[in-house]
This record gives structure tokens, C-alpha cells and sequence, in this order.
């Protein structure tokens, strides 16, 4: 792929007129040595505030701003309030790092052009706005696609890249302010002395822009590192190395946020190697961080096969354990109970938990939505997942970043639009997906409308676009195995548990598509709280995006529209192909407006999708066709793959050599 990028930006970058740009900057494009006038009225000006007065002083070019370190009933801990003082504005926040978000606010009301208020209040809604790195320590980054991980542990504590310092300075400008280093999938060794003094030296940079790091810890340490002949939560010495191990911790980084854990889920030890329970695991790491405030997030990503629907184990394994689990732990849920899919219903245990925290945990990296090859802007699937379990039950929010090495850290340039809209929703998840877009946008290109209205509108269609051509419906895991990038609904790979094969998902037979869940099947619709149990598990009221989700339906079952579950099936997917190529048109008439790099960048990423798009309709339509054994509707467009052809295709995913359509 690579190749044909250099040939591509040689040939087109000097074509027309604003210079090339490597997306380094993201959404912070303001231009500075304008010399603002700030002051403030504290004595003490800490390194956030140096901050705050930096940004403003760099790139404001309003009236005179005064900070003001001030409680105000109206305010929680990080919020600010913006108001008019005669010729000044007077930023005021119980906090620093308050006031350098208030800092942050008004050098985005100016990028936008957007007039200021006469009063601004503005609270974060979540009190915990964390990233999830999955990179690992030998720099590879598990589902990254935008280069190797940020952080150069080899060179670390010695020497320090200037990114870690510019990552810091996004997240704040978008309130993120917490971030957990490494991968769930942990090496124990993160715990170790020496990469202990790694992490203190990146907490040591982050601390000033208001970011708390965590650390994913795998539950065997004290056996790898710690040389103990168990990990048994009820041992004397494993909680006595627990224990110390948090002492080590706290005193190199006294705001060490705490433990993420992914425990007894796709082989990592867990407190089920000793038969106790997750709430037993959780609390003996949760008493080790409670003297210094330290918490627990603990996954509830399992998939023990003891119900034979997969989609129902997180549920049953952690709803027995309601108000077992100690105040400092939070249980991380992904939002939907199969695995970050382009379209789930939300997890069940959302609500069903009283007495315990619970927070979602998204996907910002696209592992199922085209990686980073894709334009899928994922706050409308966050919106959707908003409007259904409501945010007011949560304190946190967790996404897992799509961050690394490129230069413009997310690959796909509108990649940085979903972590832009990731920091934004957890900071108000009441925004909606358009006003984030219309920020990013404005603030990342231009302000014109003429740019922004139609890119707008394909960033606000582009996720509905991927779950058209990929898994309409409610289909799921119709995924090539290992990478999840290309389809292969008729993947099977011996000796592979069942649910990790697309058969087990779509169940496609003579007589129709989908999963039953129903009370005629694996009865998960039960698992909702009634009135959507009902809703749910009734193939007459069912909404019909999850209607393979929760039903195997006929193929000759008539849908909404008048047509058959097929022929649906068949104008879904068509219609996925031609919204992406639809993407292709509004952004070729977008060329005056971007930069050459960042323009030729997405124009071959979105040839990319639209071949792509292709390759998803007509490998799952000819796949199902083989059972429904009815014509694709004639006035569609034909498929222009071979189903044989296609199930020889083996992608390999770090060139993309084998993609059908040549792509390399
Ligand atoms: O989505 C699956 C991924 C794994 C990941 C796992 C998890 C970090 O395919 O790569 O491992 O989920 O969330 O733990």
C-alpha cells in the first residue's frame, strides 16, 4: 500500500494549492505568536496553569483573559465558568486543570469562528475520561492500525520522545484525562522496577495537561515477577506482594490512577485458576489500592463456553456477584455483548448491576469497522449505545485509542475524528454526533461551509455505510478469522472454538438467517429488562437492525418495506457499495479545500472501502444465496467476484497482498 501512496502524492500533491500537511497537529491548528494579554490572579502558578497561559498567550486573539483559581457551587472539581469582566474575560475553575479546559474551550469557540457567550458553564460529565492502550512492551500495538506504540519503552526513562508530551496536550484539549499504558492482554513485567521508572517518567509528563496513569496488570505477577508459587487472591503472601507492589507505586507516581484487568478471558490467568470468583480477584487488588485512592477496573469481557450462547456469558457469570465487589472497583463493560461488532444491541449487564460501578468500554481503534483503511465515524454507534443505556448510572468511560507511530497518529486521517469524538462525548455524552463532527471538521480543515456541510453529511451516514455492507441487519462476526478485516461467512478453521466462526453466528440454513435468541432460543432477550425483553424477543416488533441479532428468520419473511428477508438482505448490502461510493464523489469535489497529502491520503483510502464495500456484498451474498437459493434482485448491480474465488483469497493483513481487488 505504502508504494502507491508515494506514487499517488508525487503525482497529485502540486496539482492545486494548500500545502501538504502530515495531520501531526490534529485538531490544534490555531496559529500562535499572537501575544495575548493573560494574567492571573493566583500566587502560586503551577506547571498546569504555565500551561493554560501558554496556549492562550501562543493563540488567542481576544480581549484580555484573566484565570482565577475560584470555587463555585455551579462547578465540580474540573469544570471552569467563562464570562465577560468590562473589557476582559475572566476564566475561573476550582482547579488548574480546569482552567487550562477553560483555555482549550476558547481557543476552540475562535477556531470555529463561533461568537462567545456572555456566560459559559461547562462540567465534565464523567469524572473518569480514560483511553485504553492495547500496545504491548516490545511495541507492537494488539488491533493497532497507525504505526507501533507511542511509547518507546527501550529508550525509556533516558530519553523522551516529544510526542508523549503532544499526546498529553490533545487529550486535554479534549478533556480526556486519564489513560492506561498498556495492553489487557498484560505482560507482567510492566510491574517490574525498571519499566516502573518508565511509567513514572511518562506520569511525570502527562501530570501537568490533568492525565492519571493506569496500568493493565495480568492477575499471575506475583508468580512471574514476584517468584510466589501462586497468584491465589486468598493467599496471605500474594496479597502481602499486592500490597507492596502498590506501596512501590505510589511513591514513584503519587497520583497513579490504578489497575485495569482482564482476568480468566481468552487465556489470562484469573482468580478462576483457583476457583474463586471475580469479585474474590477484584477486591484483593482493590484493598491494595485503597490507601492511596487507587481503583480497580475489571473487564467483564468473558466467554466461558458454559451457556451455549456466548453473547449471554458476561451476564451470567458477573450478575451473581451484584454488591460483592468493593467501592473501588468498577466493572469495564463493552458496549455490546458479542465484541465491538459495527452494529450490537448494548450489553445487558448495563442497568441489571445495583450495587456495583459499571462503565462501557469502546472501541476507537476500527478492528471490526475496516481498521484504518475505512472512513467510519463512529460517534452516531456511541450516540445510539447513549440512547439506550443511560450515562447518568456512570462515573467513567473508557475507549480503546487509536493510536500509534504515524504521523498523524490514527492513520486513516478521519481516524482522529473518533478519538476527538471519543475525549468530546465523555466529556458531555449529550452532544450529539453532528455538533462533534461540525467541531472537528472546522477546526482540523476549514471553516467553509461548502466543505463542511457535505463532508459532515458522509462522516454522520459512514458508519450506517460499514454496517450496510458488512453486517446489516443485525449480523455479526461474519469476519475472517484472526485479522476481522475482510469477510468470510463461511470461515472454518478445525479446532477452532465454534464461537469464534462466523457459522455459529449468522446459523445460515434452507430455511433462513440468524441467531435465535429468542425464548425459542438462547432465550438472551430475558437478560433485558422487560419491556425491551419484549420488544426483543417478538419477531413482529423486533427493530429490524437486530433482527438477526435476536431471530433466525426466514428468508422468505416479510420485512417493513414489503420485501422478503432476503431481497432486504440484498438491497442492504447494494445499498452499503453505494454509499461508498458516494464518499468517493463528495470527497473528490473536496480538493480545493484540504491539503494535498491529507486529500490524495483518504481519495485511495476511500477506493479502498468502496473495493472493499464490493468484496463484502458479494461474498456474503453469494454465500447466503447458496441457502436461500433465490435470485439477487435484478435491478441491482451484479457481483462481480466468483465465490470460489473469493474463499481462496487469504489476506495478509500487514500489506494487504492477496486483497481481491490487488490493493498492496
Ligand atoms: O476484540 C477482541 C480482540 C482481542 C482483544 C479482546 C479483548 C485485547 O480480538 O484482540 O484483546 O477482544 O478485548 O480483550
Amino acid at each position: 500500500m505504502k508504494k502507491l501512496f508515494l506514487v499517488c502524492i508525487m503525482v497529485c500533491a502540486s496539482v492545486i494549492g494548500i500545502k501538504a500537511d502530515d495531520g501531526s497537529r490534529l485538531w490544534l491548528k490555531q496559529q500562535t505568536g499572537k501575544n495575548a494579554q493573560v494574567s492571573t490572579t493566583d500566587k502560586s502558578v503551577s506547571p498546569t496553569l504555565i500551561l493554560a497561559i501558554k496556549e492562550l498567550q501562543d493563540a488567542w486573539s481576544g480581549e484580555a483573559i484573566v484565570l482565577k483559581k475560584q470555587k463555585d457551587k455551579r462547578l465540580n472539581k474540573e469544570g471552569f465558568l467563562i464570562r465577560k469582566n468590562g473589557e476582559q474575560l475572566l476564566v475561573s475553575s476550582p482547579s488548574d486543570v480546569g482552567l487550562l479546559y477553560g483555555a482549550y474551550y476558547l481557543l476552540r469557540q475562535q477556531a470555529m469562528g463561533q461568537p462567545l457567550l456572555d456566560e459559559v458553564i461547562e462540567n465534565p460529565f464523567y469524572d473518569t475520561r480514560i483511553l485504553n492502550h492495547w500496545d504491548n512492551l516490545d511495541g507492537s500495538v494488539e488491533r493497532g492500525y497507525a504505526g507501533r506504540s507511542l511509547w518507546q519503552w527501550e529508550e525509556l526513562p533516558d530519553t523522551v520522545s516529544t510526542r508523549y508530551e503532544a499526546y498529553a496536550r490533545a487529550n486535554a484539549s479534549i478533556g480526556i484525562n486519564a489513560t492506561v499504558l498498556n495492553n489487557v492482554n498484560a505482560s507482567p513485567e510492566i510491574l517490574s522496577a525498571a519499566y516502573l521508572q518508565k511509567v513514572k517518567t511518562l506520569a511525570d509528563i502527562f501530570r501537568p495537561y490533568g492525565i492519571q496513569v493506569y496500568l493493565s496488570v495480568n492477575f499471575a505477577s506475583p508468580m512471574v515477577i514476584g517468584g510466589l508459587s501462586t497468584a491465589d487472591s486468598q493467599n496471605k503472601e500474594v496479597n502481602r506482594w499486592w500490597k507492596e507492589k502498590a506501596k512501590e507505586i505510589y511513591q514513584l507516581i503519587p497520583d497513579f490512577g490504578g489497575f485495569l484487568v482482564k482476568a480468566n478471558s481468552e487465556g489470562q490467568p484469573g482468580p478462576g485458576d483457583y476457583n474463586r470468583t471475580h469479585a474474590e480477584g477484584a477486591n484483593m487488588l482493590a484493598d491494595a489500592l485503597k490507601p492511596y485512592g487507587g481503583k480497580v477496573m475489571w473487564r467483564t469481557f468473558v466467554y466461558s463456553p458454559e451457556d451455549a450462547d456466548r453473547a449471554k456469558q458476561a451476564y451470567l457469570e458477573f450478575y451473581p456477584l451484584d454488591g460483592q465487589f468493593r467501592n473501588n472497583v468498577i466493572l469495564q463493560v463493552k458496549n455490546g455483548p458479542v465484541d465491538f461488532q459495527p452494529r450490537e444491541p448494548y450489553t445487558p449487564l448495563f442497568g441489571a448491576m445495583q450495587h456495583t460501578e459499571t462503565m462501557p468500554e469502546f472501541q476507537i481503534t476500527q478492528e471490526y469497522l475496516g481498521h484504518a483503511n475505512h472512513l467510519a465515524y463512529l460517534a452516531p454507534m456511541w450516540e445510539e449505545f447513549n440512547g439506550l443505556v443511560n450515562p447518568t448510572s456512570q462515573k467513567a468511560l473508557s475507549g480503546v485509542a487509536n493510536i500509534g507511530t504515524d504521523a498523524n497518529w490514527t492513520g486513516h486521517p478521519f481516524g482522529q475524528a473518533n478519538w476527538y469524538a471519543f475525549g468530546r462525548l465523555a466529556w458531555n455524552p449529550y452532544l450529539t454526533s453532528e455538533m462533534i463532527a461540525d467541531e472537528w471538521l472546522k477546526q482540523t480543515f476549514n471553516t467553509d461551509s461548502a466543505f463542511v456541510d457535505p463532508v459532515k453529511e458522509m462522516m454522520l451516514e459512514s458508519r450506517e455505510a460499514v454496517v450496510n455492507y458488512m453486517m446489516p441487519l443485525g449480523l455479526h462476526h461474519t469476519f475472517a478469522f484472526g485479522h476481522h478485516y475482510g469477510p468470510e461467512p463461511w470461515c472454518d478453521v478445525p479446532g477452532a472454538r465454534p464461537d469464534w466462526l462466523p457459522t455459529y453466528y449468522h446459523r445460515a440454513d434452507k430455511e433462513g438467517l440468524g441467531f435465535d435468541r429468542s425464548s425459542t432460543g438462547s432465550n438472551a432477550t430475558a437478560q433485558y429488562p422487560d419491556s425491551l425483553a419484549r420488544l426483543y424477543d417478538n419477531i413482529k416488533t423486533c427493530p429490524e437492525e437486530y433482527i438477526l441479532w435476536f431471530h433466525h428468520v426466514p428468508w422468505t419473511h416479510r420485512m417493513k418495506s414489503g420485501k422478503t428477508l432476503w431481497e432486504e438482505l440484498c438491497y442492504k448490502f447494494d445499498e452499503g457499495v453505494q454509499q461508498a461510493r458516494g464518499f468517493q464523489q463528495t470527497w473528490d469535489k473536496m480538493q480545493t479545500y484540504v491539503d494535498s497529502e491529507t486529500f490524495n491520503d483518504v481519495q485511495l483510502r476511500l477506493k479502498i472501502q468502496a473495493l472493499d464495500a464490493m468484496w463484502w456484498r458479494d461474498a456474503c451474498l453469494l454465500y447466503f444465496q447458496q441457502f436461500s437459493e433465490m435470485p439477487i434482485p435484478y435491478e441491482l448491480e451484479r457481483p462481480v467476484y466468483e465465490l470460489e474465488e473469493m474463499k481462496r483469497f487469504k489476506l495478509n493483513i500487514d500489506n494487504h497482498e492477496n486483497a481481491p481487488h490487488g490493493f498492496k
